[in-house]
């Protein structure tokens, strides 16, 4: 048995005599000069490449030695270059043009519970705009003039003097998932669950703001949201969702404004409710009596039922989660110990449970949930596995505060039937392959 090489380190530290030399030597040519950094970068370079083939050797790298770049360079902060795999990805073929359509959203690539503003995702119906905030106005009104004493058109700067709040929750498409109704469709989990992100924003109570102009809120039991974009997106939010607080005019996303994409200079947030709602671009609230019945709650996000009739007004995203590590696309490199986790969210409250199965349903266990646990918000759980080398089906499965507890897709189907868009929360299944390699599959 030949005995391990012992690890040549200077009792300094982590240099040898001879790599100090080297450093002091590279800091006299750095400060010599006009090409100091230049210098000093080659001389770092130099330094990082391996001594004597000794791999013992501790070797400092280039950017342990050397002067980074200055801060000037970067105005706003991008993300390293060796991240660039991370992205918001279209789903070849889903849609006919590209101003409506989608972009999901890589949640296997994402920690904790923050999606990150340029990661956040999109789907719009005529496009996105980049609006002039100094020229967009909020005007806010009556379904007649006794309804509202004081209809008003607010500009930017006025609405932004108003008290705000921040606030964390999750926002997702009613169509998301909605590819997986009849069969697995799509391989990757950003696919099948990435119309979901979560930020914090901020913005102004409506409740605020009508209370600003008179609301009859007897008479007032729903309000219509407008947006300003061609494709006239308008929906009815029930008055209880306004009076709780909840739903903000929010100009705030992540601690900046809104992006361009997710509907700058001001959106509509109705946490719990479906991404539809959420009217980016708003320009107009109205004040009124009945639901509007509007081409998007008609014609489009309606469920359609086994029996084939259509299900309407069908706004909370029911409590569902889904495993994003392992997930499909994935490879397990070797057996033994990985961190598994995922997400989970209910739009009636708080997450209380999930449980996560490796064996595709028999056997459950409780996983952690990391905190904030916020209501209406993603949790992040995480849960222990030691992966025997053998084919694995990994679930989650989660609970909410109402004790509703997430469906398989056979109790899903038993109401909904199969050919539904939309509000699929089904429970996922991921097949870990004996190679390791990560598979979309659905239980009968
Ligand atoms: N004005 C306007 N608002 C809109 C839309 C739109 O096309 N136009 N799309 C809606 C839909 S269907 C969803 S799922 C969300 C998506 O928000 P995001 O693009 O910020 O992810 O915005 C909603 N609000
Ligand atoms: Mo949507």
């Amino acid at each position: 048995m030949t005995q391990p090489a012992p690890l040549k380190r200077a009792p300094e530290g982590f240099l040898t005599p001879e790599q100090i030399e080297d450093v002091k030597a590279g800091r006299r040519r750095f400060l010599r000069g006009a090409l100091a950094a230049a210098s000093a970068a080659a001389a770092g370079a130099a330094l990082a490449e391996p001594k004597g083939g000794d791999p013992h050797i501790v070797q400092l790298p280039e950017h342990s030695m050397a002067l980074g770049q200055a801060v000037a360079a970067r105005g706003y902060g991008q993300p390293s270059k060796y991240e660039t795999n991370l992205q918001r990805r279209e789903s070849p073929g889903l849609t006919r043009v590209r101003q409506a359509s989608v972009s999901f959203c890589p949640l296997q690539g994402l920690f904790g519970i923050i999606t990150p503003s340029g990661l956040h995702f999109e789907r719009h119906h005529q496009g996105w705009w980049d609006i002039d905030p100094s020229k967009h106005r909020l005007m806010v009104n009556g379904s007649d003039p006794k309804m509202l004493e004081r209809p008003m058109v607010f500009t930017m700067d006025e609405l932004m003097r108003l008290p705000s709040v921040s606030r964390i929750h999750f926002i997702e498409c009613g169509a998301n998932t909605g590819m997986e109704w009849g069969n697995v469709a799509v391989p990757t989990v950003q696919y099948t669950h990435g119309m979901l992100s979560c930020c914090e924003f901020t913005g102004v109570p409506l409740r605020t703001v009508l209370e600003m102009c008179g609301a009859d809120f007897k008479r007032g039991k729903f309000v219509l949201a407008e947006g300003g974009d061609g494709s006239s997106m308008t929906r009815t939010i029930p008055m209880e969702l306004v009076m709780s607080g909840e739903v903000l005019l929010a100009y705030g996303q992540n601690g900046e404004m809104l992006r361009p994409e997710n509907g700058y200079p001001l959106r509509l947030v109705v946490p719990g409710v479906q991404g539809v709602s959420w009217v980016k671009y708003l320009r107009r609230i109205e004040l009124g009596d009945q639901p509007y019945a509007t081409k998007d709650e008609v014609m489009h996000y309606v469920d359609l039922m086994p029996d084939g009739t259509h299900r309407q007004y069908t706004s909370i995203q029911e409590c569902k989660s889904v495993v994003t590590t392992p997930s499909g696309g994935q490879v397990l490199l070797d057996k033994g110990y990985y961190n598994v986790t995922g997400l989970a969210w209910s739009g009636r409250g708080k997450i209380v449970k999930v449980d996560v199965s490796f064996d595709g349903g028999r056997n459950w266990a409780s996983a952690r949930l990391q905190t904030p646990v916020l209501s209406k918000c993603l949790t992040r759980f995480n849960i222990d596995w030691a992966w025997d080398g053998k084919p694995a089906i990994v679930q989650s499965r989660a609970t909410d505060e109402t004790g509703y507890v997430q469906p398989t897709y056979a109790q899903l189907r038993a109401v909904r039937g199969r050919r539904s868009i939309y509000h699929n929360n089904a429970i996922q299944s991921w097949l870990v392959e004996e190679s390791g390699e990560v598979k979309n599959v659905q239980l009968s």
